[in-house]
């Protein structure tokens, strides 16, 4: 899901606000960025069991597909004026990085690496047995 930021802005530029519980539907306890990407490597190839994230991306553009196991939707980003709500139990693949993308990312929990699945057999699997 999309998720629109309104900017505030003025002669100066654009400032936009970004708040746990009001434009962000959690409470963030972690912020990492991806940079130096290349659009030949793409990412993720993963799903989280209980993370939720928003993904913004800051500069340049890139591309996201979401599998919830039954129908895959892509996402092309390419305005740090929105985010992609990123509920858990999506397969998330990111692709086709630009070669200045800055792709920023809001977490509602710490990195746990046991929260992840990381492989697409077993993802269906827990799907399958919810
Ligand atoms: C996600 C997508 C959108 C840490 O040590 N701490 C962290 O907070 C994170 C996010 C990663 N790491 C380590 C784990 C790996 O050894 O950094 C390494 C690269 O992580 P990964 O291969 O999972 O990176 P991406 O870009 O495939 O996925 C990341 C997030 O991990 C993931 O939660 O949803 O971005």
């Amino acid at each position: 899901m999309l998720l629109n930021f309104t900017p505030i802005g003025d002669g100066r530029g654009d400032l936009i606000v970004l708040e746990a519980m009001k434009n962000i539907p959690f409470e963030i306890k972690r912020v990492y960025y991806l940079t130096n990407l290349n659009s030949k490597y793409p990412r993720g190839f993963h799903a989280h069991k209980k993370l939720e994230q928003v993904l913004i991306c800051l500069q340049g553009t890139c591309r996201i597909v979401l599998d919830d196991g039954v129908e895959c939707r892509e996402f092309k980003l390419t305005s740090a004026n929105q985010g992609l709500l990123l509920d858990k139990f999506f397969w998330r693949e990111m692709h086709d990085f630009s070669d200045d993308c800055i792709l920023m990312v809001l977490a509602s929990d710490y990195y746990n690496e046991s929260d992840y699945i990381r492989d697409y057999v077993g993802f269906k699997e827990v799907l399958e047995n919810a």
